[in-house]
């Protein structure tokens, strides 16, 4: 199959084409016992599932092109093997975190892994007003634990510099973050698009030029400070879950950038789950406890982040970044704290910027999230957007300042009560 030039997969071609892949056949059965469906609901892939006599799995495939917006934006198949690459890194540095890849077919930009069942995807969840016990623990980990052991404080310098080449290859898809995230939301760009009614707050913003410096500076971070291997697209909609179990999927933005990066998208979207919920309020406050709850995953998110990292700082640090050789093995284990924590300063002012940008992108782009988007009445989803956008832009500017993951989230509780339209 991997001779042959790419095509894109249907349900009633499945079974021709995969049908003799000897993992699908032991996992899911006989091809003649196979029931395809495609439920791909993301900006880019098709993805289908194959249910069989002896089990499922997910198949999924790049298009050539953005799904989201057609065949008019292409999109090299190419981004299916970053993908692949970064889940089999992301399984070996924190196992369990990702669903398991049983098949990649570079050619066919096709990706065959475990079928996470029962999980839904987490945003879906969270509009839902559902919540999920460890769910903060696991995300933080999650981060600590791929974006330390992706660095030059962990990995081998050799294997650290051809993953760094490797992974510079993702072009296209940086250049997607890079227009739709850092530049697009601060400015009239083509594809931009807001909730009526955000017009008085979307002009101050773009006018707001502290803000698009902040932004710009945010961009080169990203652009050139190639600290780890980042999934490069944490949000809700890239986690699977049920009750209590937690997993990653969708890295194939991965590519090295600032440890903040990943930990901001994904505190944003958490924020921006709690302002939006009560536009999803069926009576008066009756989401309060929701975003109670969201708000304690923020902190457990970054708590966990802190603590993992910070563990794997003194257990783990291998790498040619501050070594043992210059700290505890001179008997200067200070030192190491001290530049422990001057490393987690800047994380931290890393991840409230980034926060920041992902919280105006969502609103402000193309790519939206059904957080805000399922809100039907655009009256309220604008008054939760607004607050959101008055969120991202202060966590931005008061990066610098921002004393604790406390100040965020009383930051959030106040602006849930302000009115910005
Ligand atoms: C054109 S792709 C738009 C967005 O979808 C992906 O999930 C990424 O978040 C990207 O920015
Ligand atoms: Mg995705």
């Amino acid at each position: 199959m991997t001779a042959q030039a790419y095509v894109a997969l249907s349900p009633e071609t499945m079974a021709d084409r995969l049908g003799a892949l000897p993992v699908l056949v032991d996992r899911v059965g006989p091809p003649q016992s196979w029931q395809v469906r495609e439920v791909g609901d993301g900006n880019l892939n098709l993805v289908f599932i194959v249910k069989g006599s002896a089990g499922q799995a997910i198949v999924k495939q790049a298009l050539p092109y953005v799904r989201l917006v057609g065949e008019s934006w292409p999109l090299p198949l190419k981004r299916s093997f970053f993908e692949y690459n970064a889940l089999i890194r992301q399984a070996a540095r924190d196992p369990g975190s990702v669903p398991d890849v049983w098949h990649f077919d570079e050619a066919q930009a096709i990706v065959v892994m475990e079928f996470l069942t029962p999980h839904v995807i987490l945003r879906h969840a969270l509009v839902e007003g559902r919540q999920v016990s460890g769910l903060g623990e696991r995300l933080g980990k999650f981060c600590a634990r791929t974006l330390f052991r992706g660095s030059d404080l962990s990995m081998k310098p050799a294997e650290r510099k051809a993953d760094l080449a490797m992974f510079a290859g993702n072009v296209e898809l940086c250049d997607i973050t890079e227009n739709l995230v850092f530049s697009d939301p601060y400015f009239d760009a083509e594809m931009n698009r807001h909730t009526p009614g955000l017009e008085g707050i979307v002009a101050r913003l773009r006018a707001d030029l502290s803000l698009k410096v902040a932004a710009q500076h945010l961009k080169m971070a990203f652009t050139s400070r190639a600290e780890t291997m980042l999934h490069g697209d944490l949000h809700t909609g890239s986690v699977m879950v049920t009750d209590t179990e937690t997993k990653v999927i969708d890295p194939e933005f991965a590519t090295y950038g600032p440890i903040g990066f990943d930990v901001g998208m994904l505190l944003a979207n958490f924020l921006m789950a709690h302002l939006s919920q009560p536009g999803h309020e069926k009576g008066p406050g009756d989401r309060a406890g929701q975003q109670d709850w969201l708000l304690s995953v923020v902190t457990t998110i970054w708590e966990n982040f802190v603590t993992e990292f910070s563990h794997l700082w003194r257990t783990e640090r291998r790498g040619i970044l501050y070594q043992a050789s210059l700290y505890e093995n001179q008997g200067h284990g200070l030192a190491s704290e001290q530049a422990l924590n001057d490393l987690l300063g800047q994380i931290w002012r890393d991840t409230l910027g980034f926060c920041g940008v992902e919280m105006h992108r969502r609103i402000l782009g193309l790519a939206h999230n059904a957080d805000f988007e399922r809100i039907a009445d655009e009256g309220r989803r604008a008054a939760c957007e607004a607050r959101a956008l008055a969120m991202g832009r202060q966590l931005m500017l008061g990066a610098g300042v921002i004393p604790s993951i406390t100040t965020v989230t009383d930051m959030a509780r106040r602006m849930d009560k302000e009115n910005h339209l």
